[in-house]
């Protein structure tokens, strides 16, 4: 009897006659159900600023490096080396608090086939409409869900399993419009208050480590994971694949992904090979 095959995604797996129900089970645990994925994602980051793609260090407006005229470009670039979700944040947005670089993430949307998670700007439910019929696949809200959280929940409510919570700390406490303003709350208790909100995931930056390509902090990552039962997305100081495999253990905590930006960049980390680490490390886990 031939075997069939399940496609997913780029992986293909070949089911053979014979396999047993215990297959299936380690198979379906090792999907995220609230994605709907089975890996660690590692999400490429596009900053946009005045249409630019650009890498800022720890935030600062001031301090920026410019990486392409061309943000679809860069998506592309990121699309063919693997990706299979991208991080694009209207930068002007975030600060001026509302949506700037709409016309960019129209083609940075048009231009991959694979989701764009979104940030920077979002306060209403005009915007999350615009960006959703846009063609944005998660959004994420920052400022706002410190400002109003009932706001989280009604979006949530309206769009289900679309909504991101991102939690930017410094030091310990939580920063909010562009990161110029913090805040008398850590992380953790911020993410408590969305625990039964319905929320898909937490982006956890570290502020300091941001730009800086000093290493992810593990540790409170680790703490924020374990705190809350929604997955957590990893963010700042990833700068090459040795950071990525310190990652990885986390993943059995709740960590469904890491952002990288300026390594990317710079190439002190290849897209590539960091996406075949996260697949081959978790299939080593689970067969
Ligand atoms: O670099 C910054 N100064 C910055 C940044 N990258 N400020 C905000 N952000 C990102 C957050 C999150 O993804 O990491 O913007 C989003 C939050 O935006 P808002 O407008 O909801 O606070």
């Amino acid at each position: 009897m031939a075997g069939f095959k399940i496609s997913w995604l780029s992986t293909d797996i070949k089911i053979q006659p014979g396999f047993s129900a215990r297959f299936c089970v380690f198979f379906y645990s090792a999907i995220n159900v609230t994605t709907g994925e089975k890996k660690l994602l590692i999400i490429p980051a596009i900053d946009l600023k005045n249409g630019r793609c650009v890498r800022l260090r720890q935030g600062r407006i001031q301090d920026e490096t410019v990486f392409s005229d061309v943000p679809e470009r860069m998506a592309e670039k990121w699309f063919e080396a693997g990706a299979e979700r991208l991080h694009v944040v209207d930068l002007d947005g975030a600060f001026k608090g509302k949506p700037v670089n709409s016309s960019v993430i129209r083609r940075i949307v048009d231009s991959i086939p694979i989701p764009v998670q979104l940030g920077g700007g979002i306060r209403d439910v005009e915007t999350l409409k615009a960006y959703f019929d846009l063609g944005v696949k998660f959004v994420i809200l920052g400022t706002v869900a410190f400002r109003d959280p009932e706001f989280v929940i009604r979006a949530c409510d309206m769009f289900p399993g679309q909504i991101i919570i991102g939690i930017d700390a410094k030091k310990g406490r939580v920063a909010i419009e562009g990161w110029t303003e913090e805040i008398d709350m850590g992380p953790i208790d911020m993410a408590r208050r969305f625990e039964d909100s319905g929320a898909c995931a937490v982006v956890y930056t570290d502020i300091q480590r941001d730009g800086m390509r000093s290493g992810p902090n593990l540790d409170a990552t680790a703490s924020l994971a374990k705190a809350v039962k929604i997955p957590v997305i990893a963010s700042g100081g990833i700068s090459d694949i040795e950071d990525v495999q310190s990652l990885l253990p986390l993943e059995k905590l709740g960590v469904i992904g890491m952002i990288t930006g300026r390594a990317l960049y710079d190439g002190s980390l290849n897209l590539a090979e960091a996406v075949k680490l996260c697949r081959s490390s978790l299939n080593t886990g689970v067969f």
